[in-house]
């Protein structure tokens, strides 16, 4: 299987994150990419290879113009004000200000496009993320042109991001930029699969409309896990989209069975919407030891659900989200593959 990815990932090194009241090392770092192109290299999969420069034309296909220069220029405003330490959002337009009008001050700024403050902005954040759509762009183009597997390997990840909003480790949508790339090079249908332990908000948002893209998603239930504002089993999509967003809330401690049927119905929907090609929204971080997560999957699980995407025989594309128990994380991630793969 043909693996896209670039060292320039490491360009997203931001040194802090708000986790627990206290700033701390960011758990979405750049070693996790090493263990995951290390034990691809063991396992010989690949080849591994560079993406193609696509330009911001992909991009702007499914992010907003005004938001996508905010990321550009986000930092170089931060530091033109005269902070010290890393971009970081401490307020919103929240419940009760909904002024969507976007603030000439960099503070408000941030806050205006910001999900969360977990996030923080740095040198490097958006060319990094600029590398990651890249990575996914050049795999769609791969299995556009005939291939039948491809893994994106994007950091940073994408699936919070929604049209006009960053967070949650995610800048730039990878996995809705690839289906608008499958959709723009001649399919009529895509489906998104997302299996990280987190509801992949942005994803949603960005499709919740329309009908040539299902997304469904198997995460922690938003009542007790991030991003606690959208992915409820009610939400089933609007309009012409109606009925093609599938949530499936999972409670804590799910154990690999009761995620595993979850997995079966999502794949008989999608089997049943007939696209012309798949999506992986792939996060690892559904593993028993992830420090931020709460599913209990045994790496061995992460094999078997593998085989059980291979049985729908579509054109596959996997794309990297998140999972941060990073020396399993590498064997996770294989692991998945060898199991489509049938190895
Ligand atoms: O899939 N999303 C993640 O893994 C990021 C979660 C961030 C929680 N603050
Ligand atoms: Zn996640």
């Amino acid at each position: 299987m043909d693996v896209i990815y670039s060292e320039r990932h490491r360009l997203r090194n931001s040194k802090t994150e708000l986790y627990a009241g206290e700033l701390v090392p960011p758990f979405e770092c750049p070693e996790r990419m090493d263990y995951i192109r290390d034990r691809l290299l063991d396992r010989g999969i690949g080849p591994l290879r560079e993406p193609e420069p696509a330009g911001l034309d992909p991009v702007l296909r499914v992010h907003d113009a005004d938001f996508v220069s905010f990321l550009e220029t986000c930092w170089r405003d931060w530091k033109a004000a005269g902070y010290a330490g890393e971009a970081i959002a401490t307020c919103w337009p929240s419940r009760a200000m909904p002024r969507l009008v976007p603030p000439r001050e960099i503070d408000g700024r941030i806050g205006y496009y910001a999900l969360a403050s977990e996030t923080s902005i740095s040198e490097g954040t958006y060319e990094a993320a600029c590398v990651s759509a890249d990575v996914a762009v050049s795999a769609q183009r791969l299995i556009s042109g005939g291939k039948t597997a491809a893994f994106a390997l994007c950091r940073p990840p994408g699936h919070h991001a929604s049209t006009g909003m960053f967070g949650g480790y995610c800048f730039f949508n990878n996995a809705a930029i690839a289906a608008q790339g499958f959709l723009d090079g001649g399919a009529e249908r895509v489906a998104i699969l997302d299996v990280d332990f987190h509801h992949g908000n942005g994803t949603q948002e960005i499709f919740y409309s329309r009908n040539d893209v299902l997304f469904a998603s198997l995460h922690g239930d938003p009542l007790d896990a991030f991003p606690y504002y959208l992915g409820g089993a009610d939400e089933t999509g609007s309009g012409d989209g109606e009925g093609l967003t599938l949530n499936y809330p999972l409670p804590p401690k799910t154990r690999f069975e009761a995620w595993r049927a979850a997995l079966a119905d999502a794949l008989d929907r999608i089997r049943t919407y007939g696209p012309d090609a798949l999506i992986v929204s792939l996060g690892v971080d559904t593993f028993k030891q992830d420090p931020i997560s709460f599913f209990l999957l045994e790496s061995a699980d992460f094999t078997t659900y593998g085989a059980d995407i291979a049985g729908l025989g579509l054109p596959t594309l996997f794309v990297m989200e998140g999972g941060y128990a990073v020396e399993e994380i590498g064997i996770n991630t294989v692991n998945v593959l060898e199991g489509f793969l049938g190895a």
